[in-house]
């Protein structure tokens, strides 16, 4: 059975991690699958959102630690190489795809699984479905972006709440607390996550692109250099052939029909 389940329909690229034995946790072919699946999406045309779930009653419980199984006796691992190698580049790739990525979170996301789905553009969650830091709970440190999201998402006596205590966070919660877009009734996740990807992949792909680029770069940016960030990707956005249909479009009184250019 595929770690990883690809499908394509109507510009989306639904990509489902599947082990839903171990919650789908990372293993080392899991990491291969999604990097796989997220170079398809950047590099076709055709896929204009992605759509990142999980199969089974989990999203993703973070690193599979069967995998990470230290005896008394064994060299201690060197955790860096696989947040360098694998956790790392997967978040810099989601955050740099210039296409929307939602993500719908279907059960626990835990440790580097919780951190992932926040690493996507639009995270909805079903009300079953919880948030956990787990890492403290190990030893270890929020990563694949935790100390970086949390405290902008959430601000910093929350974030430090949720990466010392480690304690489930509802999806309601979550939502409450502006980590995600919306909790929704669990038989409603898929349906309402295929009909937002719908609506992106039917949309103007050059500036949803364009929106990541300046919203992501704007937490380390001073007002002075975002202005001219946001008249840089404007110019940009300006040229677009959806921008001259958007435009049209809305003289004409009609609906309009984005071709992603
Ligand atoms: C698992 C896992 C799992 C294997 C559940 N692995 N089997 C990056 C780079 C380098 C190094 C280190 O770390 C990282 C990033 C990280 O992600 S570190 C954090 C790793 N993840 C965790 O610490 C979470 C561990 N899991 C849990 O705390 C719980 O399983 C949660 C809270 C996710 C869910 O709890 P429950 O709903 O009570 O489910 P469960 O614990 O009964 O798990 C169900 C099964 O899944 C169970 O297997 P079994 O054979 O007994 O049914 C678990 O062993 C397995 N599983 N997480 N990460």
């Amino acid at each position: 059975m595929a770690s990883i389940l690809v499908s394509r329909d109507a510009g989306i690229l639904t990509v489902t991690l599947n082990r839903p034995d171990k919650l789908n946790a990372f293993n080392p072919e899991m990491h291969q699958l999604l990097r796989d699946a997220l170079e398809v999406a950047r590099d076709e045309a055709g896929v204009r959102a992605v759509l990142l779930t999980g199969s089974g009653r989990g999203f993703c419980a973070g690193q599979d630690l069967s995998e990470r199984n230290l005896s008394a006796d064994a060299a201690p691992i060197d955790l860096s190489v696989s947040l360098g190698s694998n956790y790392n580049p997967l978040v810099r790739r989601l955050r740099a795809l210039p296409k929307p990525v939602v993500c719908a979170v279907n059960g626990v996301a835990a440790g580097a699984g919780a951190n992932i789905a926040l690493a996507c553009d639009i995270v909805l969650a079903a009300r079953s479905a919880s948030f956990v830091q787990s890492f403290a709970r190990l030893g270890l440190v929020p990563d694949s972006g935790g100390t970086y999201f949390l405290p902008r998402l959430v601000g910093s006596a929350r974030a430090m709440g949720l990466a010392l205590l480690g304690e489930r966070l509802s999806a309601e919660e979550a939502e409450r607390w502006g980590l995600i877009w919306k909790a929704l009734d669990d038989e409603r996740l898929i349906e309402e996550a295929t009909r937002i990807a719908q609506a992106l992949a039917a949309g103007p792909t050059r500036g949803y692109g364009l929106i990541k680029k300046a919203l992501y770069a704007s937490a380390g940016n001073s007002l002075d250099s975002q202005l001219d960030l946001e008249r840089d990707l404007q110019r940009e956005a300006g040229f677009s052939e959806d921008y001259r249909e958007g435009v049209a479009a809305f003289l004409q009184k009609r609906k309009p029909a984005y071709k992603g250019k």
